[in-house]
């Protein structure tokens, strides 16, 4: 079975816990370095359900958790099989959108749980992506829209297809705003009057376009777009990933506020236990001395 027109069967093979999938894939590389995670939903331009939420957490942190995996392309498969349309992602299934959020089930009948009712868990998703001390690429065959244009900005790079890749923020079309990264860091990208052209006036605009904001770093020949994907992905991967990683934290500290210093700290704590004087805080307490922090000097 076809995954995507783009994907290259030779490059992958299927992620832990993938088979079940739904309405997205995950795949690995042969290496087990990079993951591929994609929107399943094409005749749907990749809108994302209850369900589709719960899987592509799943597939992120499964892929948080992998200490081999290095950086994670977050992509959509296609082209839809009615029209041929392309899409990364078109936000929220506005099918089942209810008045307390989107349902597991379009079934009006059916006995919802009410701990499962009016799930907004986009944002869980997107806290996942900016919170994970790896780089995840935005990979953009198609449209971008709604909640999808938002994950994209919360993606830490973005490329997209120079014939298909469109943007569009719809939010205020079908009555929903992404209030937080979606537009206030939209904003930090793109600057304040751009932004708020994006999110007013809700105009289509092309991946050159995008490119020419600020919003998207590479913009390449659609039939290229998962190929370029990896070469970006297998140059991050020649870093050193604590680089990678407190770069990534120190980027994002500025707009995270507190949550922002506590993610680097907990970084910063994680460096400060390998060295020799913390040891010797542990050892002094364990043996029951007074620490020697004599040999550490104070460094200025
Ligand atoms: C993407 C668009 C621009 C593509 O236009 P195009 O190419 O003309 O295709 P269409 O013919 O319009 O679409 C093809 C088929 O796909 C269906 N479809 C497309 N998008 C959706 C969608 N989002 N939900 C359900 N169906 C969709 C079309 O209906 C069509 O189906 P058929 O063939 O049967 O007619 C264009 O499609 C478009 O504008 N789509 C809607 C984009 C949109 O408004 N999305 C929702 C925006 N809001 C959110 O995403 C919520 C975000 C969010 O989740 C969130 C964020 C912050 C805080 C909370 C939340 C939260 O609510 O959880």
């Amino acid at each position: 079975m076809t995954v995507s027109e783009l994907f290259d069967p030779a490059e992958w093979t299927l992620a832990p816990g993938a088979e079940g999938y739904t309405d997205i894939t995950a795949h690995v590389s042969h290496d087990g370095r990079i993951a591929r995670i994609a929107f399943d939903r094409p005749e749907v331009r990749n809108a994302f359900r209850p369900h589709t939420v719960d899987e592509l957490y799943r597939a992120l942190d499964i892929a948080r958790q992998d200490p081999k995996v290095g950086v994670v392309l977050l992509t959509g498969n296609g082209p839809s099989t009615k029209d041929g349309g392309w899409a990364f992602c078109s936000g929220g299934d506005q099918r089942i959108r209810g008045r307390d959020g989107y349902k597991y089930s379009d079934d009006e009948t059916a006995v919802h749980d009410p701990a499962r009712a009016g799930r907004l868990h986009i944002l869980e998703v997107q806290r996942l992506i900016r919170f994970m001390p790896k780089v995840v690429i935005a990979v953009i065959p198609g449209w971008a829209a709604g909640g999808g244009h938002s994950l994209h900005i919360v993606c830490d790079l973005s490329i997209a297809s120079a014939e298909h890749g469109k943007f569009k923020q719809t939010d205020a079309d079908v009555g929903s705003f992404d209030a937080g990264y979606g537009s206030a860091y939209m904003a930090r990208q793109v600057g304040q009057k751009v932004a708020r052209e994006v999110f007013f006036l809700a105009e289509e605009y092309s991946a050159q376009r995008a490119y020419e904001m600020g919003a998207v770093n590479r913009v390449v020949p659609h039939a290229d777009l998962e190929r370029e994907a990896i070469s970006m992905a297998r140059t991050i991967l020649g870093k050193s990933p604590t680089a990678i990683r407190m770069l990534k934290f120190a980027f994002n500290a500025i707009d995270d506020g507190m949550v922002g210093q506590q993610v680097f700290a907990g970084e910063a704590t994680r460096l400060a236990y390998g060295t020799d004087e913390a040891v010797e805080g542990r050892d002094a307490f364990l043996e029951k001395r007074d620490p020697d922090w004599s040999p550490y000097p104070y460094h200025f």
